[in-house]
């Protein structure tokens, strides 16, 4: 038999051989033991290793690891609200509150800092009216959890100072950038702000933390190859790359995640033309057959043919830009290295089909999962639910400690580490979860689908969740819904305050007219009716975010006449 015809029937009988179907009851009881694994590792955590950012599962006690900031806590929390804990959602957005100072001495990764901390506080900030909580006047554009992400992210912006505006990967927290931080980012660091700064923009009205972000991406984007790659890292202050492989893992990941997942949440055409003019170098340099190798990012040269774990995330965002057939491909390749292990290696060779020394560990992440996620989504394929199966039998399996779930050291012999990563509850588990539960709210599904009214936003409402949710790259899901709200508000604002200027003092109409006002961006966010196109040739569809706050031209004929009555 020719090769490519024993691939193909391999391929077939794999399809297969995991295309059982799976009952509701069936889904449901998953559901119940993955809600079972959450709460093993989140109450032992609160029991053993509560205040610190994490838990050491073999010897049950708690460590620091990327601050001090009790990151497993304000990792998990949304994760509560997933799995409908409205109650100890509550009691802990209360106890992170009390508890948890961003003044301090502490030397933080920027890119950490933002993905967990920051976008973990503003995911929670955005699910507390559904978890219930009391919300004050002005929510969602106004909050205490907002004020905490929003404080956080003050604490990383003066790592943007920079001659470039791309930032140092370390910030202290308590003193900004020491004097002796290395110069040199990985490229994942200087591109993975947009979401959750453009978030805070909009939802605080402070332009500041989106045109922070803006400046970085446009900085990176002008130091890429000619033809038209981004290396490893990158020296911010002279733009040199100083490791030159180009992939779609480790060090880059995130960089690509934001250029698509900030373009479908803020509707931006930069962004997304941005990805794809990087996605067809990525395709015609580095992939072959259905893998992503690392290649020499000014040559094309293969200079690793390695896989690694982190990688599994491009599949499911494959998805969202509507590439499914390649993305099922790819995902085919990854699941058969899931299998040979029950994990994924941090590295795998692609000639050898084994694991590479020194990278034989898998520290439980989710990225193989959150594609399944996506996958099943699109395609209702119940391949995926087989692999969500086979994780968590493995997770149980290999990694189940009697406080908590254990990164593997080594997949060859199940050796363990004595460290949970507060992904662990943050994304492998909430990822787990939405894909034995097709209809969970998280979903989306639009105004249609039952898009839940709140009340929300200075005047009127906002149709929360009508518009689907993005998940930062640790899982924590933002309303775009909610920025387009606010973001409304804060022009009906300034237009308010144009129109009374322009009323008391019509000699000066004009010249106020033009000032700029206090915090406007750089340029203007793109009008939320613009549409972005995800295929060549594909149709535009109309926005799917609603709003049923009235547009503030149609409000003026009202306000116009209470202020020529009152006059
Ligand atoms: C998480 O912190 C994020 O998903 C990040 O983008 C990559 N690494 C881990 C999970 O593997």
């Amino acid at each position: 038999m020719r090769a490519p015809v024993c691939v193909a029937l391999l391929v077939w009988l794999l399809n297969d051989a995991a295309a059982r179907q799976f009952t509701e009851e069936e889904m449901a009881g998953i559901r119940q033991r993955i809600q079972s694994m959450f709460y093993h590792a989140y109450n032992s955590y609160l029991d053993n290793a509560f205040p610190y950012d994490e838990l050491r599962p073999l010897t049950c006690d708690g460590q620091d690891t990327w601050g001090s900031f009790s990151l497993t806590l304000i990792d998990a929390l949304d994760t509560l609200l997933v799995l409908g804990n409205r109650t100890e959602f509550q009691r802990v957005a209360s106890l992170l509150q009390d508890t948890v100072d961003f003044d301090i001495d502490v030397n933080a990764s920027v890119f950490e800092t933002n993905i967990r901390v920051v976008g973990g506080l503003l995911s929670a900030h955005l699910l507390a009216g559904r978890a219930g909580m009391e919300l004050e006047p002005g929510w969602p554009c106004s909050g205490p959890l907002l004020r905490m992400a929003e404080d956080a992210a003050r604490k990383l912006l003066p790592a943007f100072q920079t001659p470039t505006g791309m930032p140092y990967g370390t910030v202290n927290l308590l003193h900004g950038v020491s004097p002796t931080e290395t110069s040199v980012t990985c490229t994942a660091g200087v591109g993975t702000f947009i979401l959750e700064f453009a978030t805070l923009s909009r939802l605080t009205g402070d332009a500041t933390f989106e045109n922070t972000a803006r400046r970085a991406l446009r900085a990176l984007w002008k130091t890429r190859s000619d033809i038209g790659l981004v290396g490893n890292h990158i020296d911010i202050v002279s733009k040199k790359w100083v490791a030159q492989d180009a992939g779609i893992g480790a060090g880059v990941d995130s960089y690509f995640e934001y250029l698509v997942k900030g373009a479908i949440m803020l509707q931006d055409e930069e962004l997304l033309s941005m990805f794809l003019e990087y996605d067809r170098a990525i395709q015609n340099y580095t992939r072959f057959d259905d893998w992503y190798l690392w290649v020499q990012m000014h040559k094309g040269t293969v200079s690793m043919p390695v896989f690694q774990s982190l990688e599994a995330f491009w599949p499911g965002l494959q998805s969202l830009l509507g590439n499914l057939d390649s993305a099922i491909r790819t995902f085919q390749n990854y699941y058969s290295v899931w299998r040979q292990f029950g994990g994924l290696p941090e590295f795998y060779s692609i000639p050898q089909g084994y694991t590479v020394d020194k990278r034989e560990g898998y520290p439980l992440r989710p990225e193989l999962i959150e594609s399944a996620m996506y996958l099943f989504r699109a395609t209702g394929d119940h391949t995926y639910l087989q692999l969500g199966l086979d994780a968590l039998e493995s997770i149980e399996k290999i990694a189940k400690t009697p406080c908590g779930y254990a990164s593997v050291k080594d997949l060859r012999d199940h050796q363990l580490d004595n460290r949970m990563e507060s992904f662990f509850l943050a994304e492998t588990i909430k990822y787990l979860y939405l894909l034995f539960d097709p209809t969970h709210f998280l979903h989306g599904g639009g105004a249609e689908g039952g898009g839940s009214w709140e009340e929300g936003g200075e005047e009127g409402q906002c149709v929360l969740g009508a518009g689907g949710f993005i998940f930062n790259t640790e899982a924590h899901p933002l309303d775009p819904a909610a920025l387009y709200c606010c973001s409304r508000h804060a022009q009906d604002r300034r237009e308010l305050r144009d129109i009374l200027l322009s009323l008391s003092q019509p000699a000066e109409k004009s010249d106020r007219q033009s000032d700029p006002p206090a915090r406007e961006p750089e340029s203007p966010p793109p009008r939320q009716s613009e549409s972005i196109a995800l295929k060549p040739g594909e149709k535009k569809t109309p926005p799917v975010l609603s709003c049923p706050v009235q547009p503030f031209s149609a409000r003026l004929s009202i306000l116009g006449q209470v202020f020529s009555d009152n006059t």
